[in-house]
């Protein structure tokens, strides 16, 4: 007895000690810049990056690193020594970007409950799974009349698919349009969620007072899915605060984890996304193999006459992207893509004093087959959005919670340019 209870004890303080090292808590961990100059310092970055114990923050996998490009590298304290010798060998200079990781993380999981002084609302703070789930159930409670919470699947370990779906009160409206919005493909982006919870908070308080919103919701419905990879999110929060993937687990890989955004039916596979389970960038087993990509794929199947905006929302970086990002090859209407996108980028800038890059994925940002929007766009959804939020690598994934109300606002504003311009080219609901 005495022996289990011992046992017992022991495996809690393991799981502590598992969840507080592995949170990446550890006061020397840093997020290095570099610039590698030439092919050579390219191989060297892309090197230390898969042999040593660090995680590409950006580009989202070693194959995406180029000459003259920025990388950034979360370096924990224990390889820090080693990854700093092995580029001083080779002469590869870094700057450190981040040295306070520890304290970011911590000011990112305060919350309510174990900060009771702060005087930031709900909406300027990041929060768990389990908070996300108890404020949708209580804003769909509160407010009947203008939201619907569908379940449209559920992820690998089993927890809920919720979707928002949020319409203005008139309900005579037959063939209205839709919007779709999803946040949170990649687990460690928190921005996202945040921002899904924004939006549909922003909408209910102001449907009656600013014309844009209210304009989109007697024109289009929107769904939103707050939260699409439910399980990495959690896993975020409990066990890696760098955690990009989902949480599928297969017999013939010690790796967990498919990307989402490389699991769509859009050239699946192809250059850009791997085979290989370790990989951040890994595609499946096959297209729509995790049910997080499969049971949004079948929604908007099914709702593929209705659906004309789809959007999905990421970090970091500060894009409008816009397909294609799976081929090279420009979209049917790449140029009306491109003038939403810029419409967006210049209000932007003008409200808020931020630059925004815009243009297809595949020559903005890099070549990723496989993604959401891609395969939304090959759907039939003409309007096809990604966008990548704040910042441009200050803070990266580690966005302070001071940030979320600039970073919403910037993604609100770009969202209500880009759908009030695709309500000017649908037919008005009858
Ligand atoms: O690589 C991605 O999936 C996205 N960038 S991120 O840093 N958030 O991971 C970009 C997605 C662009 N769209 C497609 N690849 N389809
Ligand atoms: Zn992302």
């Amino acid at each position: 007895m005495q022996f289990l209870l011992i046992l017992g004890v022991l495996g809690v303080l393991a799981q502590w000690y598992w969840v507080a090292g592995s949170l990446n808590t550890n006061n020397d961990d840093q997020v290095f810049s570099i610039t590698p100059k030439t092919q050579a310092e390219v191989d060297v970055v892309k090197n230390v990056s898969s042999q040593y114990e660090t995680v590409l923050w950006s580009p989202a996998a070693p194959e995406f690193i180029r000459e003259g490009a920025e990388v950034h590298l979360f370096v924990p304290g224990n390889s820090s020594q080693a990854v700093r010798e092995l580029l001083r060998t080779h002469g590869v200079t870094h700057a450190v970007l981040l040295a306070n990781t520890k304290e970011l993380i911590e000011m990112q999981t305060r919350n309510a409950s174990t900060d009771p002084r702060s005087g930031a609302s709900y909406y300027e703070k990041y929060h768990t799974l389990e908070d996300i789930y108890h404020w949708l159930n209580k804003t769909a409670m509160e407010n009947p009349d203008r939201i619907k919470v569908i379940l449209i699947g559920s992820s690998f370990e089993k927890r809920p698919l919720y979707v928002v779906k949020l319409s203005a009160i008139s309900t005579t409206i037959t063939n209205k349009k839709a919007i779709w919005l999803d946040c949170g493909i990649h687990a460690r982006e928190w921005i996202a969620p945040a921002f899904c919870l924004w939006f549909v908070q922003y909408s209910l308080s102001f449907y009656e007072t600013n014309r844009d919103i209210a304009r989109i919701l007697d024109n289009m419905d929107v769904y939103v899915l707050p939260v699409m990879n439910p399980d990495g999110y959690k896993y975020t929060w409990t066990m890696d605060r760098m955690w990009r993937k989902n949480r599928s687990i297969r017999e013939d890989s010690r790796c967990a984890g498919v990307d989402l955004n490389r699991n769509f039916d859009a050239n699946w596979c192809t250059e850009g996304a791997s085979h290989d389970p370790c990989s951040e960038i890994f595609c499946g087993e096959f297209p729509e193999s995790e049910p997080e990509a499969s049971a949004v794929a079948s929604f908007l199947r099914r709702h593929k006459e209705t659906v004309a905006l789809y959007v999905s929302i990421h970090s970091y970086s500060q894009m409008l992207l816009f397909p294609y990002s799976c081929t090279r090859d420009l979209a049917e209407n790449h140029a009306e893509l491109l003038l939403m996108a810029k419409e967006a980028a210049l209000k932007i800038k003008r409200y808020y004093r931020n630059v925004y890059k815009y243009g297809a994925g595949a020559e903005t940002i890099y070549l990723a087959p496989g993604g959401s929007d891609d395969w939304a766009y090959k759907l039939g959804i003409k309007y096809s959005f990604t966008f990548e939020l704040q910042d441009r690598g200050q803070y990266g994934f580690l966005l302070p919670p001071s940030e979320i109300p600039r970073a919403c606002k910037e993604a609100l504003v770009a969202l209500k340019t880009i759908a009030l311009r695709v309500i000017e080219k649908i037919p008005p609901p009858a």
